[in-house]
């Protein structure tokens, strides 16, 4: 069974200024689409053909001989959890028991602003930035070179934000920094992450 493109959560013009239209349909329509199309042509025929996105990225992951699969794989994950890190008047304070935590974890809200900036800034090339639940309970921020992700690491994703240029360069060129403080002030799903973060601790 081949994977479809899912649709975005929200209008192609709904991020604007922050992320433009332009950006978001290439983003999309070329670069999701192509990933999951390189999935589908990859696993067609198959036994990873029967299984979940989640298992074919658990199935691949660290397997030199798979690496094409597993890239693949986890880069549609990753982008549809990314679309919907995203949301129109987003930014700004986490509410509710993740907004506890992150003051428990972080000491303050400023402290996780910073470390998510800087995970995003330093991570060399591509990439991605994460707000995760590590093993042992508590909130950590993590950086992930080109398609890696949190599910391989034992860890729970709450929030990412994509840091591969093609996220950015057509609305901020070479200002990675810049993306990231729009990112935290103004588009971050604080919803989504709280609803991510009570599957894995419900209250
Ligand atoms: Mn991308």
């Amino acid at each position: 069974m081949a994977f479809d493109l899912p649709t975005l959560p929200y209008p192609k013009n709904a991020l604007e200024p922050h992320i433009s239209e332009r950006t978001l349909t290439f983003h999309h329509e070329k670069h999701h689409q192509a990933y999951l199309t390189n999935l589908n042509n990859l696993i067609q025929g198959t036994e990873l053909e029967k299984e979940s996105l989640e298992e074919i990225i658990q199935a691949t992951a660290n397997k030199t001989e798979k690496v094409g699969i597993f890239n693949n794989a986890a880069q549609v994950w990753n982008h549809t959890f990314y679309w919907h890190s995203l949301t129109p008047k987003g930014g700004g304070e986490p509410k509710g028991s993740l907004g506890k935590k992150i003051l428990q974890d972080f000491g303050n809200l400023e402290e996780f602003t910073k470390s998510f900036k800087q995970a995003g800034v330093s991570q060399f090339g591509s990439g991605w930035a994460w707000l995760v639940l590590d093993k042992d309970g508590t909130l950590k921020v993590t950086k992930t070179p080109n398609a890696d992700l949190p599910l391989v690491h034992g860890q729970k994703a709450l929030l990412t934000c994509d840091v591969w240029e093609h996220a950015y360069y057509l609305d901020y060129q070479n200002r990675r920094p810049d993306y990231l403080d729009i990112f935290l002030k103004n588009l971050a799903n604080w919803d989504f992450a709280q609803d991510n973060f009570e599957e894995a601790m419900p209250s």
